[in-house]
């Protein structure tokens, strides 16, 4: 009889929780994987998805060995090959390429997001390569960008409230923010807030698993949030609860935004947002008179608001609220969006940009990826992409607008490379698939933009099959490219301790998992902000210098619902709660929760097209069409239809998913993707 034993761990999902893990191991084997109840954080509870990890690392479609291409691009055959051959033959066409002439090596472009969060496994050993090759560097803008800019030019960085003071907040704005979905550790201090008395106000579109049990739901247009900050701003004003006392010691620029907030009356953001202005100012006289009677107002704003054109001057407007109301007083006040600011990164330690030496590479927009791909030389943008190395994302996916992200991997002279646990939509346009490691056989460290743990992950169990670290397919890929600087011999452990340094006690990470970062409760009690000001920037000079707004303003979307007569709903597609982005759609126990890709609509739009709940439906615009089944729901509101995420394309009803219909327009500030900024028209399948 072998004995278990259990393997401290780390959740390497793009999820804000980064949850401690616990993995049983007996005779080499991972029996399950369970959440830390030593680490406050996880409190011994993962979500669905990750209680089934296992599952996961055992798939019996897992890749493990490496793949060659062996039929048309994209038709999905291979043929087993050996590592030798392999990396031999990938750095040989690199080589190929970065040798032709000064500067080709652009040529060649890393494409890489957060199917790992971890630290290592990210942009360590993959950028050490890249850096040292020249290759070009990538613009990794396809989640949090918009939103990321919008808060650093208002707060100074992301930073915000720690997570577990929310358990004493007295009103909880959760905006933007399907919590019960994609935050579930926050939500569980909600919970308790709410126990204790607290008013729970969810600001979303869609009727999502959190807004039905809030006290209130507004339910407002999608790319309208801005419009309804302002709109606070006028009722702060207007029944004087602000905290002049905190304005002028601690804000820049009140007198300008005033003015401008003035202009916003409840009944026109209520117009633009089309809710009820009533809804305004009952928002406004909770959050004002919470504050003004100095019980602490908090607002969890995430990214489901910033994925439209104006996201970052949306997260700029509602980032200033807290100031003027002087809810950062109190510790259980304020605002989070993201924490990862606070975490003391080393990347140049990780990543040594100094092996770029005199290179100095164009940087592409990954959210671009579709016309990029297409792109020919030319003297603005440089050379075609004639190599593409992706790991950690599953662009075919997720890119937007993915009709023409896929018209790119199909290009018969791209050279990709695809380092995958599983053949997924972008697998199968590789010329070579490389086997990684699940986060069950690989070391990491990871910081989390939920909390402010430092977490480590050890190896639970040996790699699977032929499968490598990322780092180590990267370390190999270096020895042969000829790359002899010894921070390619680094190991993963070594790398892990490099991420931090002195600044986080190895020591801890490796008897307990996790470390939490000594932090000031209350960050911005007494201002302390970490823009050039010091103080919270309502107006940002910054942004002046550079031509744009100073001032946060509403910035209607690009496909504005109510503008085209061929497309007259706006669609969302927010994260099915049992997936993870892409991930996992795969896992048969996870898919069968809703075996098919859906799409919710509104009775009355349903009814004013003939459509019938559970029919097959055709969802299409000018970019393309899409089938799914359809869900008559009271999670929709009328003219917004919510068409949950990521399906693999290949898993759809007709070889599409909802990126299909979304764009490659950009944001205003960050260079983000505009996925819930998107008309479409739906009729029934058969028609
Ligand atoms: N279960 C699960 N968890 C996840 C993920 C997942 O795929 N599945 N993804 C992870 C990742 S990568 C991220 S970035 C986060 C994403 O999680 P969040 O940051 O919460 O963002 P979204 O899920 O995109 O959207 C959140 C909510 O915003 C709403 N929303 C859409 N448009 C607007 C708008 O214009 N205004 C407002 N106020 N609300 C709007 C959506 O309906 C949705 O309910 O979650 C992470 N966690
Ligand atoms: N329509 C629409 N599109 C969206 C969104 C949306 O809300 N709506 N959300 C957007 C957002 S917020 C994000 S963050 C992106 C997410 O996009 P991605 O970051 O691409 O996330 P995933 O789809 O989960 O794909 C990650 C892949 O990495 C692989 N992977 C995991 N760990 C490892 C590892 O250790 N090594 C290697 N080599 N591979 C690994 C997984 O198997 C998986 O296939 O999608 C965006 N796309
Ligand atoms: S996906 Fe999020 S909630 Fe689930 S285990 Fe990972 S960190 Fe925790
Ligand atoms: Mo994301």
């Amino acid at each position: 009889m072998s004995l278990s034993t259990t393997v401290l761990g780390a959740c390497p999902h793009d999820c804000p929780d980064t949850c401690s893990l616990l993995t049983t191991v007996e005779a080499g084997v991972a029996l399950r994987v369970q959440g830390n109840p030593a680490h406050p954080q996880t409190g011994g509870v993962l979500c669905t998805k990750v209680s089934r990890y296992t599952e996961r690392s055992y798939h019996p479609e897992r890749i493990l060995q490496p793949l060659r291409r062996a039929g048309p691009k994209g038709s999905g055959h291979f043929e087993p090959v050996g590592w030798d051959q392999a990396l031999g033959d990938i750095a040989a066409r690199l080589q190929a390429i970065a040798t032709r002439c000064a500067g080709s090596a652009q040529a060649i472009l890393p494409y890489s997001y957060a199917g790992t969060m971890g630290l290592v496994q990210g942009e360590s050993m993959a950028a050490r390569f890249f850096n040292k090759l020249g290759a070009s560097r990538l613009d990794r803008t396809i989640c949090a960008s918009a939103a990321g800019e919008g808060l650093t030019y208002t707060l100074g960085a992301k930073v915000g409230m720690r997570v577990e003071h929310f358990a004493q907040s007295a009103l909880i704005l959760i905006w933007g923010s399907n919590a019960i979905g994609s935050n579930l550790h926050f939500w569980r201090y909600a919970q308790e807030a709410k126990r204790l008395g607290a008013r729970l106000v969810c600001i979303d579109p869609r009727r999502s698993e959190t807004a039905e049990k809030c006290h209130e739901h507004i339910a407002l247009l999608p790319g309208t949030d801005a419009a309804l900050a302002l709109a606070l701003m006028h009722e702060l004003i207007a029944h004087d609860w602000l905290d002049h006392d905190y304005i002028a010691r601690h804000t820049l620029g009140w007198a300008l935004l005033r003015e401008r907030a003035l202009a916003w009356p409840p009944e026109r953001a209520a117009a633009v947002c089309a809710i009820a202005p009533e809804q305004i100012r009952a928002l406004a006289r909770d959050y004002g008179s919470c504050a003004a009677a100095g019980r602490p107002a908090a607002i969890r704003l995430n990214y489901g608001m910033q994925r439209v054109r104006g996201g970052g001057n949306a997260v700029r407007a509602v980032a200033a609220l807290p100031a003027l109301v002087g809810a950062w007083r109190h510790r259980a006040g304020g605002l989070l969006l993201s924490s990862s600011g606070e975490f003391p990164i080393r990347h140049e330690a990780l990543e040594r940009p100094e092996l770029r030496a005199d290179k100095a590479p164009r940087t592409i927009n990954m959210s671009s990826i579709g016309d990029d791909l297409l792109r020919p030389a030319s003297d603005g943008f440089g050379p075609a992409v004639e190599a593409l190395i992706v790991y950690n994302s599953n662009p075919v996916a997720v890119a937007p607008d993915s009709g023409r992200v896929v018209q790119g991997f199909a290009r018969e002279n791209l050279f990709t490379v695809v380092l995958e646990h599983f053949q997924t939509d972008t697998a199968d346009y590789a010329d070579y698939i490389l086997p990684a490691t699940t986060q069950l056989e690989h070391w990491d460290i990871h910081r989390s933009y939920g909390h402010t743990d430092v977490l480590l992950n050890r190896p639970a169990i040996a790699p699977m099959g032929q499968a490598k670290p990322n780092t180590q397919i990267f370390r190999e890929l270096a020895q042969r490219m000829g790359f002899c600087e010894p921070c390619f011999e680094d190991d993963d452990v070594s790398l892990c301790r490099s991420a931090f340094g002195e600044r986080v006690d190895f020591e801890q990470l490796l008897a307990t998992g996790f470390s939490t970062l000594a932090l000031p409760e209350a960050p911005f009690a007494d201002g302390g902000f970490p823009t050039p000001s010091g103080k919270c920037e309502l107006f940002s000079q910054r942004l002046a210098a550079q031509g744009l707004d100073g001032l946060p303003d509403h910035i209607p979307n690009y496909e504005l619902p109510g503008s085209s007569a061929d497309y007259p709903l706006a669609m969302i597609s927010p994260p099915a709660r049992n997936f993870l982005n892409s991930s996992f759609v795969n896992v048969k126990s996870l898919r069968d929760v809703g075996a098919e890709p859906l799409l919710e609509m509104s009775a009355a739009d349903a009814a004013a097209r003939g459509l019938e709940s559970g029919s097959v439906v055709r969802v299409f615009n000018q970019r393309g069409d899409y089938r799914c089944r359809l869900q008559v729901s009271a999670r929709a509101r009328p003219g917004v239809v919510n068409g949950l995420g990521i399906w693999w394309r290949k898993m759809g009803l007709d070889g599409h998913n909802v990126n299909q219909l979304t764009s490659q327009k950009l944001t205003d500030l960050g260079r983000a993707p505009t996925f819930y900024d998107c008309l479409v028209e739906v009729e029934s399948a058969q028609a």
